[in-house]
């Protein structure tokens, strides 16, 4: 493990690009660290929110698609925290100075109704959600031109910068659903089957990593399984998220 120190320093500077709007150089050009500690910077940058008075939402999967695993050499799903400062109405504004370059995924939210609890090994997940939704998620690396290795985007939070959920409706079967993302100037289509084949596979993926990493998943949260398509700039005027059968949810950048 690095030094507490310099888990402070990466995160300090982690949080500087994030709440000055300026980019960082990856971390690894100039430091070498590895996972566990990629996860005390990500947990040290997320109590420097929680001192700012943000309260934490929810959790997010990344690198859910075999695309991008295979773009990054990786075969493990990533996990960041959301917190109620990243949270967008749906149909809200998203004011496009707050970030560096935001890109947009369409995605599907779980909520969860009860807690989770990482140490009992007969833990059912599945039977902790109460409600499916559409959702959007706004990301914006803090790195330089998205540039960053493994760990670094795993200090950064996994690039979260925001979130729009649509109504939640009851669990249901949401493998292999038809979702389309359409913006102003871009438009992409896949299915929500890129997400780990299934995004119910996204929450036991989840539960592991929030096993390994100690991260408590608690009744009221929300969890974003992961993209069903590439990421998109996001840029000015609105951008919708439709999966079948499940319904819509939409921002407005301004
Ligand atoms: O939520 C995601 O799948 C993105 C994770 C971070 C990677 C990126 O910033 O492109
Ligand atoms: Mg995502």
């Amino acid at each position: 493990m690095i030094a507490a120190d310099t888990v402070e320093e990466l995160a300090g500077r982690l949080d500087t690009a994030l709440t000055s709007c300026a980019d960082t150089p990856s971390l690894a050009e100039s430091h070498t660290f590895a996972l566990d500690d990629a996860y005390a910077i990500q947990a040290a940058l997320l109590a420097r929110r929680e001192a700012r008075g943000e309260r934490v939402t929810g959790v997010k999967l990344g690198f859910t698609s075999k695309a991008k695993m295979a773009q990054m050499g990786v075969s493990d799903v990533i996990v960041g925290r959301l917190t109620d400062a990243m949270r967008v109405p749906d149909g809200g504004e998203v004011d496009l100075a707050r970030f560096i370059h935001p890109k947009v995924e369409p995605e599907v939210a779980y909520r969860l109704s009860r807690d989770v609890d990482p140490d009992d090994p007969a833990a059912d997940i599945e039977r902790c959600v109460d409600a499916v939704a559409p959702a959007l998620e706004i990301i914006d690396s803090r790195y330089r031109d998205f540039r960053f290795t493994y760990e670094d985007v795993v200090a950064d939070n996994t690039s979260a910068a925001g979130y729009a959920l649509g109504a939640w409706r009851p669990v249901q079967d949401v493998s292999n659903r038809a979702v389309r993302l359409v913006g102003p100037r871009t438009e992409a289509v896949g299915s929500t089957a890129a997400i780990l084949g299934s995004p119910v596979r996204a929450l036991h993926a989840l539960l592991d990593m929030c096993r390994r990493r100690r991260i408590p998943l608690g009744a009221g949260q929300i969890v974003l399984a992961g993209a069903a398509t590439a990421a998109v700039p996001l840029g000015p005027g609105v951008t919708r998220c439709d999966v079948a059968g499940l319904g819509s949810v939409g921002v407005r950048g301004l």
